[in-house]
């Protein structure tokens, strides 16, 4: 006896690919995929008649920054007249500009201040969200962020995974080496120890963090049992992304300057690139990731809205997707197993969601749509029949 059976659906389970529609039945028990294509007429709890919509899995957005208070619209418009982000950062604004506000919102705020940013997403068919500290640069704050990220769940209904990245900028006031010893030394064992993220990132760039920097953070984080990821060359190519994927790295992301031998690297090493388009567009950047280069080696891409108040104030996975596909030129099958399957596989999860596959969470999404490719298509306006979190409507 099943506890949930859809019936008469169009089902993408995304385990390899978008088409053609693998089954019409799927059943659920105990809040996974229990199986697909069983008989219509098989016992189950509830039955649900899905009249021949599409059945796909719960987007998964694997990069965010979402957890912040205030917003940067004042930089912005010194964006618009010309400023670039690093001269922004060099001026004392940009991710210190939130660092403040973020050092000054309760907890409670914190949440109060992302949910609604959730929300959207939620309604957009996302299940799971990957959201990063990094806007602390204090030890108090960043814990106090990581328990955040970590409250959510109890107020909505989605998979959040969470990511230390107290190594996102210097902390105001401190210098490089003096800031960086702290986060090795104190702030990485103290989140560890309380198990408040599931991963560690560290922004690799000229205005952020070294290579040398991301050599002694994986070795320390994986001592502490936390998986790495890593922002590389998003504004110059430091040669973060090849030695994250070689110290094992799940992801690295943005990657608009990476190169061959990073390409190369990732494949050799089995790490996502994730793309972010919403931040490319936002920051007008004319350097695109090397798409056909992660094509040729076979590196899995994800694609994220990388959500954040400076680069990408973007809440909406749909749009970003979108822009995967006109601005960086993926297809729609490469879009859509970037926000499931491989995104899952940036978050280290992909045992547990993005593909509708027996044994993985039942999260999925019914949508009144003719075809899956109609995300690349149509901008706005798509909206999930129904949605379905651990086998729950919700
Ligand atoms: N790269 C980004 O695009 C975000 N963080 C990072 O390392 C930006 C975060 C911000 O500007 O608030
Ligand atoms: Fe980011």
């Amino acid at each position: 006896m099943y506890d949930l059976l859809v019936t008469n659906a169009r089902i993408h389970p995304m385990e390899t690919g978008s088409g053609p529609a693998a089954a019409a039945t799927l059943a659920v028990s105990g809040g996974k995929v229990a199986a697909l294509g069983v008989p219509a007429d098989a016992p189950a709890r509830e039955k649900l008649d899905a009249c021949g919509q599409l059945l796909l899995p719960g987007f998964v957005d694997c990069h965010t920054h979402a957890l912040y208070a205030g917003d940067r619209r004042a930089e912005h418009v010194l964006k618009m007249q010309g400023a670039s982000y690093a001269d922004i950062a060099k001026a004392g604004g940009g991710i210190v500009s939130t660092v403040k506000a973020v050092r000054a919102a309760s907890e409670a705020q914190l949440i109060e201040e992302t949910l609604p940013r959730l929300e959207t997403l939620r309604t957009e068919g996302v299940t799971a969200v990957e959201i990063k500290s990094g806007y602390g640069l204090d030890l108090d704050t960043e814990l106090k962020m990581l328990r955040a990220i970590r409250a959510l769940p109890r107020h909505i209904s989605m998979d959040v995974s969470a990511t230390f990245l107290g190594a996102h900028a210097l902390a105001p006031g401190k210098g490089h080496d003096e800031y960086f010893k702290e986060v090795l030394e104190r702030m990485l064992p103290a989140v560890a120890d309380e198990k408040l993220a599931d991963a560690v990132d560290i922004f690799v760039e000229h205005i952020a963090f070294t290579v040398d920097d991301l050599k002694r953070l994986a070795e320390r984080a994986a001592k502490l049992g936390l998986k790495l990821r890593a922002h590389t060359d998003q504004l110059s190519n430091l040669g973060g992304t090849r030695l994250a994927a070689e110290l094992g790295a799940l992801s690295c992301d943005h990657l608009e300057y990476s190169d061959e031998a990073d390409v190369a690297a990732m494949a050799r090493h089995g790490t996502v690139a994730v793309l972010l388009p919403g931040a490319f567009y936002f920051l007008r950047e004319k350097q695109k990731p090397p798409v056909e280069l992660l094509r040729r080696h076979r590196v899995p891409m994800a694609v994220a809205t990388d959500l954040n108040p400076g680069t990408s104030p973007v809440a909406s996975l749909l749009t970003v997707m979108h822009m995967a596909g006109i601005l960086f030129g993926l297809t729609p099958e490469e879009i859509l197993m970037g926000t499931t399957r491989h995104a899952a596989r940036a978050m280290g999860r992909e045992d547990r969601i993005g593909a509708l596959t027996p044994g993985r969470d039942a999260d999925f999404c019914l949508w009144d749509l003719p075809a899956p490719d109609i995300f690349s298509y149509q901008l706005g306006g798509l909206k999930p029949a129904a949605r379905y979190f651990k086998g729950k409507r919700t």
